[in-house]
């Protein structure tokens, strides 16, 4: 079998690489580890920004995520009773779209199943063979049969997991990590949110996150250990420390019900470089992973598709090989900014359990200043609604 470019990894970034791939006639197959009904049911990202928002428009599948999608213009920090409203349309000229990762994943793979392009789920041992010349190709097995592709180009979209990072030889690959000493608990439960905008609090107690998916489904986290076991936490036990953090004004009107869903996140900040290696090309979670604090991972992982697919084109519509080229350092370049945002959301955000009086005074004293000026309120915003392509 022979195809043009052969993605490796069905999330987010390998479908919309393929979307925007199939919207200009360069054929590809994408090869997924899971079920299709398995990827759609992780509940991970609930933020887009307006670059993610205009990729899935320009690929042609804007229309549910616009009926179904909630615009907000700006975001709630909090510390303690003390809450700062952070107006995105004051400081930028844009907004961010809360549309969960679940449904981009499930409107991109309803476009592929209309492009009738293919996808192979359930597929093990993938391997990159020849990325650094000119006729790279990949095995896997599928159904206990082995299998090879022959193509141009791979696309290593496989999360943070996969096997495209690896391939790249140890001393050509100079990986950067910060591994945080605290997860996110997560619930998703069958409540109107509490507010309508998100809130980002911290407190005495910790951090908490209050986010949504609909008008009746409320997504909600808080800072754990990373050691905890979610099965460990009770529901009741979950509302009562979410009370405790957030503004007293949100406590009191929260409504809780049964979560339909409670896992952990480990909380790393992740950077491999270079992004490409010969004819191996990484997006997304494969090649980097920042905290989930300033909601970067998906809208990062576009990014990179975006310089990809862009390049992809230039080389194969118009035979310029230079964007191609240049794809590692354009893509870094704004990966480390999204890396160095959600890295000081996060730092502002917590509490460190090693954090002495004088970093809490720090962290207190970054928010009375973020509460005072208006110039800081604007950094924040124009990261938050994301930095232009
Ligand atoms: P994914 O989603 O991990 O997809 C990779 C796919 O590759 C498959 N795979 C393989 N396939 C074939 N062969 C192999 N050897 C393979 N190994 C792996 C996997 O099965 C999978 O289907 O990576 P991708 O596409 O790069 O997308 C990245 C995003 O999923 C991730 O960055 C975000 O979810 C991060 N994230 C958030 N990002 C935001 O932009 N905004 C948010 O609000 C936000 N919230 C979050 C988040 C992530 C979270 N968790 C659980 C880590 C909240 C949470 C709690
Ligand atoms: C979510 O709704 O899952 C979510 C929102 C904002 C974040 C992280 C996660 O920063």
């Amino acid at each position: 079998m022979r195809t043009s470019v052969v993605i490796i990894g069905g999330g987010p970034a390998g479908l919309l690489l393929g979307q925007h791939l199939n919207r200009a006639g360069i054929d590809n197959v994408i090869l997924e580890r899971r079920t299709r009904d398995h990827v759609l049911g992780r509940i991970r990202a609930g933020v887009l920004e307006i670059g993610t928002v205009e990729q899935m428009r320009s690929v042609g599948l804007g229309a549910r995520m616009d009926r179904k999608g909630f615009v907000h213009d700006g975001t709630i920090i909090s510390y303690n009773n003390d809450e700062i409203r952070i107006d995105f349309a004051v400081h930028t000229d844009r907004s961010v779209l809360v549309y969960g990762q679940t449904e981009v994943t499930r409107d991109l793979y309803e476009g592929r199943d209309a492009d009738g392009a293919q996808t192979l789920f359930e597929v093990d041992n993938a391997v990159i063979e020849d990325a650094t010349t000119d006729a790279p190709f990949v095995t896997f097995t599928r159904n206990d049969q082995g299998h090879r592709i022959d193509c141009d180009y791979i696309a290593g979209c496989d999360g943070f997991h996969g096997v495209s990072r690896p391939t790249i030889p140890a001393e050509v690959r100079r990986e950067y990590e910060k591994v945080y000493p605290f997860g996110w608990l997560g619930i998703l439960s069958e409540t109107p949110p509490v507010h309508d905008e998100l809130i980002y609090a911290n407190s005495d107690a910790g951090f908490a996150l209050c986010s949504m998916r609909n008008a009746n489904l409320s997504r909600y986290y808080i800072q754990c250990d990373a050691s905890d076991d979610p099965a460990s936490w009770s529901d009741q036990a979950f509302w009562d420390e979410l009370r405790r953090r957030i503004p007293g004004a949100y406590a009191d009107i929260l409504q809780t019900g049964p979560s339909i869903e409670k896992s952990i996140a480990p909380l790393r900040s992740f950077v491999c470089e270079p992004m490409q290696w010969g004819r191996l090309f990484l997006c997304g979670d494969a090649a980097h992973i920042v905290p989930p604090t300033g909601a970067k991972g998906l809208n990062t992982a576009a990014s990179d598709v975006y310089y990809l697919a862009n390049a992809l084109k230039r080389h194969y519509l118009d035979a310029d090989g230079a964007a191609l080229a240049g794809y590692s350092e354009r893509a870094l370049a704004r990966v480390w900014k999204a890396e160095r945002f959600s890295w000081w959301m996060t730092r502002l955000l917590h509490h460190f359990p090693d954090q002495s009086a004088f970093d809490h005074k720090m962290q207190m004293a970054e928010v009375a200043f973020l509460k005072s000026n208006a110039e800081a309120q604007s950094v924040l915003a124009q990261n938050y609604v994301g930095l232009p392509y």
